[in-house]
């Protein structure tokens, strides 16, 4: 996987992060992180590992996720959490089912046969049920967890899609423009494990209504 760049958005991640890192050392993966200059304990809590920390102007995790992509230089890239809650053993298997089948982008699921989450509640089970829905039937989307956003891709395909949210309606962006471009998609199995410590960044109904506005927003091919 030496043409694969993680894409890492941290926020306030100090406790997670370095288990993170560690995790992923035997994998020797070219990881690019993503926050803010004035998160510091998250900055010195990895200073000691081999990565490259990429520093945002603005805020936000689309922000962050955007930033993120328009700096990978290699053939694919893969969003990484932050929170542990990403096995990179799936690493392999998504890379594999991508080169393999000459994939463009392919979107991690929680919820196929032999799929689960130890991190969902049940307000982010209806809400993501509710969402990948919407996918479906307004946008031909055949993927099983929009949400997730545990996506690998090719990454000029990627820096193709024209991508602006700021805020976590990049989940529904990526797959949404991804779809229109005509892009090969896919899924993969994945298995949520819950985030090692720290906070949730997501407002369950805040982000809820935002991505809801987003998915109205593009539908109607309205700036976002
Ligand atoms: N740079 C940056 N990263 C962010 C921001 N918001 C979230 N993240 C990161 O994006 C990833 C996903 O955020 P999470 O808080 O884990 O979201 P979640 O998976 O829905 O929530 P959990 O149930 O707590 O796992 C983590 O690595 C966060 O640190 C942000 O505003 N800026
Ligand atoms: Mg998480």
């Amino acid at each position: 996987m030496h043409d694969l760049t993680l894409v890492i958005p941290a926020k306030n991640e100090r406790e997670s992060l370095p288990g993170v890192l560690d995790e992923l050392k035997p994998f020797n993966l070219k990881i690019l992180i993503i926050l803010e200059k004035n998160d510091t304990e998250t900055i010195n809590s990895i200073s000691d590992y081999d990565c490259e920390l990429v520093f945002q102007k603005n805020k936000g995790y689309g922000d962050a996720l955007i930033l993120g992509i328009n700096n990978v230089l290699t053939k694919y890239f893969c969003i990484f959490n932050a929170d542990g809650s990403f096995d990179p053993k799936e690493l392999s298997i998504m890379y594999q089912k991508l080169t393999f089948n000459n994939i463009d982008f392919i979107f991690g699921s929680r919820y196929e046969k032999n799929c689960s989450s130890d991190d969902d509640t049940l307000v982010t089970f209806i809400g993501n049920f509710i969402f990948t829905k919407i996918g479906k039937i307004f946008f031909n989307l055949k993927i099983t967890d929009i949400l997730y956003t545990f996506i690998m891709a090719r990454t000029t395909c990627a820096k193709k899609l024209g991508l602006a949210s700021k805020d976590f309606s990049f989940c529904v962006e990526l797959p949404i423009k991804a779809k229109r471009a005509n892009y090969k998609i896919c899924t993969s199995k994945s298995y949520e494990r819950a985030r090692i410590a720290g906070e949730k960044k997501v407002s369950e109904f805040k982000d809820g209504l935002k991505i809801l506005s987003s998915m109205i927003k593009l539908f109607f091919n309205l700036k976002i």
